[in-house]
């Protein structure tokens, strides 16, 4: 293959406020009023999505339901209805295959689309930006936010940067203008726990991160100092991946106090479960393995997990699971700062020694 360095076209599209988004389409009642989705809030369940009324209010994704409650007292609480989401994410996926097969999905909201070459043969990245934005409108009555950039990392900020309904475009030239001002929490792949160690390091921006040496990231975060050192010059070489099939699916969360006692969290987990398992069944996926994940209120974590020779047939089969590996845990005399499940081997066991699809499975059983 001849190797081609001119820059790529990458679009990452972001569907708005997506679960909120599609209920308030379906239920006009629901609009211009604050909404989230997710449980009640009468139960320690958390928000799904939350839509822009009810941000205002400094709701967001992840808190509990009770605490949105707490901002909001005539905020709606809907529940998530996953099997709608997934035809939604199904059409848009539907259409980005019209523009290119180099898509690689991220979520079911949120994909990556490699249009350097594209069936439209459309030179122009951002007009094709601008043409799958008003697709997904016209298709599903739905806004989603684009950006375009030569690289992953910088079009998946750009998509966030104009939301909603937004399209940002960044050429290569504007690349280093547009992310050094930026805290370093915005780079994807950058959670709450190396935020917190590159503030105590004086690193704040991406500005500041570019002053560090290769090597003194090198030391600080091991192989993951690499992809600082880049990121903190606009590089990131990784490819659009076009078909990953997900290896697990899963439903944590970070409590807003540490749980100190077994009862609430056995309360959550049960939660968990029901949602894991409505997610599997609206994918029409039944999974084998049950891992239970706890952080402990010192961010030390521990995996436990559990493989079944038949699949899990029921939220309250996976519930009991989760509690047996509960037992094989310190929670109850550590205070828990995040639990979660998550299911994943979704092929019946005997496959496992039936053609070449060993390895694969192989890996995903692996032991933690
Ligand atoms: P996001 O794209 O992160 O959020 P969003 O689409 O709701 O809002 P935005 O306009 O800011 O993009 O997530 C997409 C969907 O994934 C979201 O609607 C619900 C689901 N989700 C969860 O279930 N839990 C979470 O913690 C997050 C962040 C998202
Ligand atoms: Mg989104």
């Amino acid at each position: 293959m001849v190797s081609d360095h001119r820059p790529r076209k990458i679009i990452h599209v972001d569907m708005d406020m997506f679960y909120a988004a599609v209920e308030m389409r379906d239920r006009p009642e629901l609009r211009g009023k604050p909404l989230v989705v997710g449980g009640r809030p009468d139960s320690r369940s958390v928000a799904t999505t939350a839509n822009y009324e009810a941000r205002r209010f400094g709701i967001h994704s992840g808190m509990s339901c009770a605490q949105a409650r707490r901002l909001c007292p005539q905020c709606l609480f809907i529940p998530p209805d996953f099997k709608k989401y997934r035809q939604v994410s199904e059409q848009i996926h539907g259409i980005f295959h019209e523009f290119t097969d180099l898509v690689e999905s991220v979520s079911l909201d949120e994909a990556y689309l490699d249009v350097t070459r594209n069936k439209k043969n459309e030179p122009s990245a951002t007009r094709l930006a601008r043409e799958i934005k008003g697709r997904i409108l016209a298709a599903t009555g739905l806004t989603a936010s684009a950006g375009v950039a030569a690289n992953l990392f910088v079009a998946k900020i750009a998509s966030d940067a104009r939301k909603p309904d937004g399209l940002c475009v960044v050429r290569p030239e504007q690349v280093m203008a547009f992310i050094r001002p930026l805290p370093v929490i915005r780079i994807p792949s950058i959670g709450r726990v190396t935020d917190a160690r590159l503030q105590q390091l004086g690193i704040r921006t991406v500005a500041d991160l570019e002053k560090k040496p290769l090597e003194y990231l090198e030391r600080e975060f091991g192989k993951f100092g690499l992809y600082l050192y880049d990121i903190a010059r606009g590089i990131d070489e990784r490819p659009v991946t076009a078909w990953r099939e997900r290896q697990s699916y899963g439903a944590e969360e970070t409590f807003p106090r540490d749980i100190p006692e077994k009862g609430p969290l056995l309360e959550f987990l049960r939660e968990c479960a029901q949602r894991v398992f409505d997610e599997l069944a609206g994918e029409g996926k039944r999974g084998r393995t049950v891992t239970l994940k706890i952080k402990y209120a010192d961010f030390q974590t521990v995996t436990r997990r559990r493989t079944f020779d038949v699949f899990l047939a029921s939220p309250e089969e996976i519930f009991r699971t989760a509690r047996e590996l509960l037992e094989r845990t310190e929670a109850g005399k550590r205070p828990v700062r995040l639990a979660g499940i998550s299911l994943s081997n979704f092929t019946p066991a005997r496959q496992k020694t039936e053609g070449g699809v060993a390895p694969l499975f192989a890996k995903v059983m692996s032991n933690e």
